[in-house]
């Protein structure tokens, strides 16, 4: 079955605001904020009621950028990420119990600590690029297979 997530980068200047997820999927990573999509939500909805929840920060504006499908190896279940990108949020950033915020420099992400799929598609969101792709994870949500393709809109 397909379930619906979100993700958020919040991007400031020069700076992204990146959480270390301190619990479940993801659990010692550097991540965008998101989850997921609950019954009679909207996405939009969605992408703003777990940035606020996750890290205190309401977002007024925020973009569809791409659409990404995450596997794991013997998982039936298949993540659709709806990828979203905020420059327009207020209010302090602040640690909830999923989340511990930081501000990273553009130059300086560090996507050593992130889930390995960032690195191809992040550059694309920064650069203003929009896209959709699947990536299949195998043991130690290592990647087995991708596929990623710039899209002029995300539908
Ligand atoms: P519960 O446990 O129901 O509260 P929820 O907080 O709704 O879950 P969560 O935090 O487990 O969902 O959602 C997973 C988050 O991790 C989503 O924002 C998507 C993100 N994510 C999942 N796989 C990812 C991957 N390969 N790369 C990435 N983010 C990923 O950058």
């Amino acid at each position: 079955m397909t379930k619906q997530y979100t993700l958020c980068m919040l991007v400031k200047g020069k700076n992204i605001l990146l959480g270390m997820k301190k619990i479940g999927l993801g659990a010692g990573r550097w991540n965008g904020f998101g989850g997921k999509v609950e019954i009679g939500e909207t996405i939009e909805d969605a992408v703003k009621r777990e940035v606020y929840e996750e890290v205190g920060v309401t977002t007024h504006e925020i973009e569809q950028i791409g659409i990404l499908e995450f596997s794991f190896e013997g998982q039936e279940d298949v993540m659709e990420a709806h990828i979203y990108k905020s420059q327009d949020f207020t209010g302090e950033p602040k640690e909830s119990n999923e989340m511990r915020p930081k501000w990273f420099d553009l130059h300086a992400i560090p996507y050593s600590e992130m889930w390995q799929d960032d690195i191809f598609w992040l550059p694309l969101l920064l650069a203003g690029k929009k896209f959709t792709g699947k990536f299949h994870f195998g043991e130690n949500d290592t990647i087995l297979e991708h596929e990623l393709n710039e899209a002029q809109e995300i539908k």
